[in-house]
């Protein structure tokens, strides 16, 4: 289905047309992957409409680019205000919001520190990323046979364009199989993460997720699930999970910008808790909704634009 147009994208300090946003075919990014980019989510609450922690993506932007030897040619601060006067002018109560930085056009070759670093903001309204059901009831999804990137490799660390071609691998293999999504193992075998999302277990009341070393980007839906469950009261250890626990597990929850927290029904078809969706999952998917929907926003995560 077709993006839904708003009337401007905010490119390299402009708001310019929906339609005119374009970048020439010989751009660096096209050619060989080297782009950065955020997915953010801004809420309609009571207070207004929020972003969800816009300060600590666009860190984390800064971060993937500086990685590359690159740096970003517009400051945190301006990043925000571009993104809040965007989705002001573009009308959006609430919206997914996808800044991104790449390499531009000068030549071309692999070496890319001569091409400028461009940076674009879009935002468009976007529902519920797996289904409506999804967030209610659970997914079913199946361990890839494709594991995920090295961190010696392509560090996962880094939001990078390039990185992507892996979570397409894993997600066209998972939906062509009849599952909603696949879990892309680390190099050694254990659990990673979700083709875009990381993942999260619940084992007698204790909540296990997978560490940066097994090759996953450090989501901040999975740091905000932290705290939240931290807040609750729950144990949280971040350790290397195998994948035996994926079919173990008394509970097992996505966590990502556009999947929110959405439960796991069912791993390979072995199911998850009877394919019911657990307490810890219900409790913490609460709390979290409770921030973007009544603005119970006690940690400050919300940018009102
Ligand atoms: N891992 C991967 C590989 C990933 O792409 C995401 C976000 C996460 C974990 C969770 O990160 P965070 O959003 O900071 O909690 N994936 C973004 C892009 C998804 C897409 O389909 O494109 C997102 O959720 O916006």
């Amino acid at each position: 289905m077709a993006l839904p147009k708003t009337p401007y994208i905010w490119m390299n300090g402009e708001f310019v047309d929906w339609d005119k946003a374009t970048i020439h075919v010989l751009s660096h990014v096209v050619h060989y992957g080297s782009g950065w980019f955020e997915g953010i989510r801004a809420y309609k609450t009571p207070n207004g409409t929020g972003i969800f922690r816009l300060r600590e993506h666009l860190k984390r932007l800064q971060q993937s680019v500086k990685l590359y030897r690159g740096e970003m040619p517009y400051t945190i601060d301006q990043m925000c205000e571009a993104t809040k006067e965007l989705v002001r002018k573009n009308g959006l109560e609430s919206c997914y919001i996808r800044p991104i930085a790449y390499r531009g056009y000068e030549n071309l070759g692999v070496y890319p520190l001569n091409c400028p670093i461009d940076v674009s903001i879009a935002c468009w309204e976007w529902g519920v990323y797996l289904g409506k059901e999804a967030i209610d009831n659970g997914v079913d999804v199946c361990v890839s046979s494709w594991q995920r990137l090295h961190n010696n490799t392509l560090p996962a660390v880094s939001k990078a364009s390039g990185n992507y071609l892996s979570s397409q691998l894993i997600r066209m293999e998972a939906i062509m199989n009849g599952y909603s999504e696949g879990i892309g193992l680390d190099i050694n075998g254990n659990v990673g993460e979700g083709s875009g999302e990381n993942i999260f277990f619940v084992n007698d009341g204790v909540i296990y997720t997978p560490p940066m070393s097994s090759s996953i980007l450090e989501g901040i839906t999975r740091h905000t699930a932290i705290t939240i469950a931290k807040d609750l009261g729950y144990e949280v250890r971040e350790t290397t999970v195998p994948r035996a626990v994926l079919y173990t597990a008394d509970e097992i929850f996505f966590t990502g910008t556009a999947v929110e927290i959405t439960p796991v029904r069912s791993v390979d078809r072995i199911s998850v808790n009877d394919g019911i969706v657990g307490p810890v999952t219900k409790h913490i998917q609460q709390a979290f909704y409770a921030i973007i929907q009544d603005g119970k926003d006690e940690h400050g995560w919300l940018t009102y634009v």
